[in-house]
């Protein structure tokens, strides 16, 4: 089936246009980034969707913006060595994609997970510029890591390994120029870790030179909970616009760290009943709505593994297999974990069993095809760069608070966080119709994006 947009590109010269610009720049990126293949994933979702910006403003084309924006302003990649708790070294790879400093400094997390390599560090700094834009606060996009894994090392491992990693990257940042936080694998501890290791180097206490640190020496308030909160904030809204709420509402969290949890905590505290949660290995199920705090304890304190969920829940089953977790049925589905997590099939068993809404309070966890899916069965869908915005929002009020020497309190930064979701959703519906794609939240998030990076490139001339 043809979609509005094909059918205008067909009338229109303007769009006819910007779509062969569109696809000439996707076809050469994809050439000359082989084997980059979620990287390409995130320009194929990207790009397509933004046509009718390029139409609206044909001067980007003569300007080679989307050359200029696909290609990131620095990547850096570095040896970092460790010492093992048995005495032998182990040599892992750091990586940094700078990738637009058009709107601030560099921001975004640092993950330390085996599958971390160019393509997964690009696509994750490339979505990063536009959910940054979003949150409309003063930070580029960034993105490092390391394919390090912290699953079964001990405290002193991962010091090492957080210490090793700084003493090379610490030259690349500050609070001015590259800001990192956490992602998959990394949390207050890391950061903490990583945090000192880079005052020590430097010599001073350069406070905003990360966030999501601990709130003893300068964390937020409120920036552990703002990716989980800040998602479910933008759920609420977004049923809101088809009389459903979170009340009473089935949902399905996927993951079962930072992020899930604390959707999962505000879900419940709106009404919702959080029925099934995962790690990598498998998930569980409740059908009485899964313990909140009890899950917080075992996952962010204890460090143990989801199926010893069942030692606090008797009537919670446990299946192995984290992938089945969405043919359990529910109106709201949460993808929190990782990238890729929900695919085709996926979404047929979740449209099957009568989903209303999807959000991605991960990065990039929906495949193009589920998404379509979803958006060819009605399902309300909401795009990670838009809804899980609220964590890097909030990494940003820290910023402010470190810049100010002041912290704000727990009320005063939700509130906040409350306020910059719900503009985050107004800017992608609105835009989405503007550009005559209602409803359409992918593209009215990237096109709102795109368009403040866009001016602001052309702003500061050819760099
Ligand atoms: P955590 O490391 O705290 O938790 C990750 C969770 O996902 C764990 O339950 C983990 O299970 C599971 N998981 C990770 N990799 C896989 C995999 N390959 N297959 C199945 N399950 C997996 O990370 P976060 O909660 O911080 O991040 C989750 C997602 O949210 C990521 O996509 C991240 O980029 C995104 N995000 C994070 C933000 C933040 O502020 N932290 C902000 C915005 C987005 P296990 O323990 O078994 O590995
Ligand atoms: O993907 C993300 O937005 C994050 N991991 C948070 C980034 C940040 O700088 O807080």
């Amino acid at each position: 089936m043809m979609t509005q947009l094909e059918q205008a590109i067909k009338r229109t010269p303007a769009l006819k246009e910007a779509a062969y610009y569109v696809e000439s720049v996707l076809e050469e990126t994809i050439r000359r980034t082989p084997g980059e293949v979620e990287f390409h994933q995130s320009l194929k979702e990207f790009l397509p969707s933004i046509v009718p910006a390029i139409a609206a403003h044909p001067e980007y084309i003569r300007l080679g913006l989307l050359e200029r924006l696909v290609e990131p302003e620095r990547m850096i990649t570095f040896r970092v060595p460790w010492i093992d708790d048995d005495g032998h070294v182990r040599v892992n790879r750091g990586y940094r994609v700078q990738f637009s400093s058009v709107l601030g400094p560099y921001k975004g997390g640092i993950r330390f997970h085996p599958t971390v390599n160019t393509s997964i560090m690009k696509f994750l700094g490339f979505e990063q510029i536009f959910k940054n834009a979003l949150t409309g606060l003063p930070i580029g996009g960034g993105k490092g890591g390391s394919d390090f894994d912290p699953k079964g090392q001990s405290e002193f491992e991962v010091m090492r390994f957080a210490q090793s990693f700084m003493t090379e990257f610490y030259r690349h940042m500050g609070p001015d120029i590259d800001v990192p936080a956490g992602d998959i694998g990394v949390g207050a501890r890391e950061v903490g870790y990583m945090f000192g290791q880079y005052k020590r180097i430097r010599g001073g206490f350069e406070a905003g030179a990360f966030t999501g640190k601990g709130v003893g020496y300068g964390g937020s308030l409120v920036r552990k909970e703002a990716t989980g909160y800040g998602c479910v904030y933008f759920m609420d809204e977004m049923l809101r616009t088809r009389d459903k709420s979170l009340a009473g509402a089935r949902v399905v969290i996927s993951g079962s760290g930072n992020v899930a949890l604390y959707a999962a905590e505000k879900a419940t505290a709106l009404g919702a009943t959080v029925v099934a949660m995962s790690d990598s290995d498998g998930y569980v199920v409740s059908e009485e709505g899964i313990d909140i705090q009890r899950m917080i304890q075992l996952k962010e304190v204890e460090r143990r593994r989801i199926k010893e969920y069942l030692e606090y829940d008797d009537r919670a089953v446990y299946y192995p297999g984290s992938r089945g977790i969405w043919t359990v049925p529910c109106e709201v589905a949460l993808p929190s974990a990782t990238q890729n997590e929900l695919d085709l099939e996926d979404a047929k068993a979740l449209v099957l069993n009568g989903v209303w809404a999807i959000g991605e309070c991960a990065n990039m966890p929906t495949t193009l095809e589920a998404i379509e899916y979803f958006m060819a069965n009605d399902v309300l869908f909401a795009p990670g760069k838009a809804a899980n915005a609220g964590g890097v929002a909030v990494s940003a009020l820290e910023m402010a608070q470190n810049s100010m020497r002041m912290s704000w309190t727990a009320h005063e930064v939700e509130d906040q966080l409350r306020h910059i979701m719900h503009h985050i959703f107004r800017q992608a519906l609105t835009t989405a119709a503007q550009y005559g794609m209602p409803g359409n939240l992918v593209a009215g998030s990237n096109i709102a994006g795109f368009i403040k990076v866009a001016e602001a490139m052309i702003a500061q001339g050819v760099i």
